[in-house]
């Protein structure tokens, strides 16, 4: 049989692990992480056997939404460390062959940011344009029904200057305008500084907000609203996201990471897949390498659901995009709190045998699950705004437990947000040591994936099976795989391979045992196929 091409780009065959750098490692002893703590926990990074690290953001903030809002994009949060911290970390991961992703906040910045305080400064002011202000309604109030993603009016009124400012997120994070040629000029600017310091390349946050319609019409209401979800969903964000014009910035962004050779931007973008998969580009002009995919953390933990979402995701791929698949974020609940313990290690099979790049979530690789949060400690802007949704983002971010000592050997102090309540237990150092655990247990997925192209870059097909069974075969020249999930309580049947016999056990889920024709309730199993005789 003919061998694949496989000089593909690392990012197609790589692993992203996110790091959120307030709560990964703190070197300095003020009970939120750094830069100097990620330096000093790169060798863990480098042996759980990940490619990429993507780091929230670092930059100058004043913390209203936790470092998306950039005080100034070419900077290092003091609270972090300084250029030369940066620089050392990147060299650091260079050094392990890994690869740094840094978070790139195009569509708002700040109010602190000088930018705005300029255009804020009068009506004059050669910057206004940078931000979106617009004259009250006719009859007053705000110019029209957009609604914060954190609720209430998308826009603030500003008494001095007498015109609202447009803020999709927190009234600290004004807007940009992206339809200025000044601003986007000054933006590809700041791409260009940490390139040519270096970077690997960008997460785009909420890449398909950063252009709005000429005329800002009203945003459609959403019948389908009811009280239980967030004020956002009141109204269809028709007017206020996915623009033409952002498509032809995101092309921008490529062609400018482009010429700097192989680096990698991926897209933070929440839409239905016909028009997520714009975010691709054209093979004459691409956007994106990677548009996020958040289908896993969207749906339910369920065989059936995820086989139509995997199904329709991949046959809504043009041909020249490359899937890529996420469990868990700083703003997601924990997947282990989702679905469990017992299923958190089918899930990690499932994350790591799909077709496509992933990305894992510090944490999730030793199974955080649920941390309440005492009212009193919430510091999430968005649940401190809707409060009761239960849309809390804090417990997601709480500080990663490392070994047995104070504060599990995030920090000398209390951390800035409550750790894990099973952390002596949980942690990293006891996870190392224990041949049963779920970090021993991604870790040999993650080597078992580097080992086997069919994993990383092989073909892809469901696989028919019994109900609560996800199963699909992953090829690549002569090498076939099976993965058979049991996602359910019940014994079920595995499943049948559509080619092949079913050969040795590459990855199991649970303690191996001889094959019996069945798969054990919380089973996960990965099968080399061979030749049928
Ligand atoms: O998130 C964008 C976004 O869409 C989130 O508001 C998401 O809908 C919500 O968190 C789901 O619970 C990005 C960042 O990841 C997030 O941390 C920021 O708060 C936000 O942008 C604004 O920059």
């Amino acid at each position: 049989m003919q061998r694949q091409r496989t000089d593909c780009p690392w990012w197609q065959r790589g692993v992203i692990y996110q790091i959120y750098p307030r709560s990964f490692q703190d070197s300095n002893g003020d009970g939120v992480g750094d830069l100097a703590g990620i330096e000093a926990r790169l060798d863990y990074v480098a042996t759980l056997g990940v490619d990429a690290i993507w780091l929230s953001p670092v930059f100058p903030s004043p913390m209203a939404d936790f470092g998306y809002d950039v005080a100034d994009y070419c900077g290092i949060e003091p609270m972090f460390g300084d250029l030369a911290a940066f620089d050392r970390l990147l060299a650091g991961v260079h050094a392990r062959g890994l690869k740094l992703l840094l978070d790139f906040v195009p569509n708002h910045s700040s109010d602190q940011h000088p930018w705005f305080a300029e255009s804020r400064a009068s009506r004059d002011s050669a910057k206004r344009d940078w931000y979106i202000w617009r004259d009250p309604a006719p009859g007053g109030g705000p110019p029209n029904n957009w609604i914060s993603d954190f609720g209430g009016s998308a826009w603030e009124w500003d008494a001095a200057t007498g015109q609202y400012y447009l803020h999709a997120f927190l009234k600290e994070q004004p807007d940009l305008n992206w339809r200025k040629p000044a601003l986007r000029a000054a933006m590809m600017d700041v791409l260009r500084f940490w390139l040519d310091r270096g970077v690997d390349g960008f997460r785009i946050d909420v890449l398909w907000h950063i252009v709005k319609a000429e005329g800002f019409p009203d945003n459609p209401v959403n019948v389908d609203w009811t009280p239980d979800r967030t004020e956002r969903d009141r109204l269809i964000q028709r007017h206020s996201t996915d623009q033409p014009e952002a498509h032809a910035i995101s092309a921008d962004f490529r062609a400018l990471a482009d010429s700097y050779g192989e680096r990698v931007l991926v897209g933070e973008i929440f839409l239905p897949n016909d028009r997520h998969a714009r975010w691709f580009g054209t093979p004459e002009r691409p956007q994106v390498h990677l548009p996020f995919n958040f289908q896993l953390i969207e749906n339910r933990w369920n065989a059936a659901v995820l086989r139509r979402v995997i199904a329709d995701y991949e046959a809504s791929l043009p041909t020249h995009g490359w899937p890529n698949w996420v469990f868990g974020s700083h703003d997601a609940p924990r997947i282990a709190a989702r679905i469990g313990d017992a299923q958190a290690r089918v899930a990690a099979m499932l994350l790591l045998t799909l077709r496509g790049t992933p990305t894992l979530y510090q944490g999730d690789e030793i199974g955080i699950g649920d941390v309440p949060i005492p009212p009193e400690r919430v510091r999430d802007p968005q649940d401190l705004r809707q409060p009761g949704l239960g849309i809390g983002r804090d417990r997601s971010r709480t500080p990663m437990p490392w070994d047995g000592s104070p504060f599990a050997g995030f920090s000398a102090v209390e951390p800035w947000l409550p750790l894990n309540a099973d952390w002596p237990t949980r942690n990293v150092a006891a996870q190392s040591d224990d041949p049963d655990s779920l970090l021993t247990l991604y870790r040999s997925l993650l080597t078992l994936r580097r080992a086997q192209d069919a994993l990383s870059i092989g073909k892809f097909a469901l696989v028919d099976a019994d109900e609560d069974v996800l199963a699909f075969e992953r090829w690549h020249g002569d090498d076939r795989l099976l993965v058979a999930l049991n996602l359910g309580t019940q014994r079920r049947r595995l499943p049948l391979p559509a080619h092949g016999a079913i050969g040795a056990v590459l990855a199991s889920t649970l303690p191996p045992r001889v094959l019996d024709g069945s798969l054990a309730p919380d089973e996960g199993l990965v099968l080399r196929l061979e030749e049928a005789r």
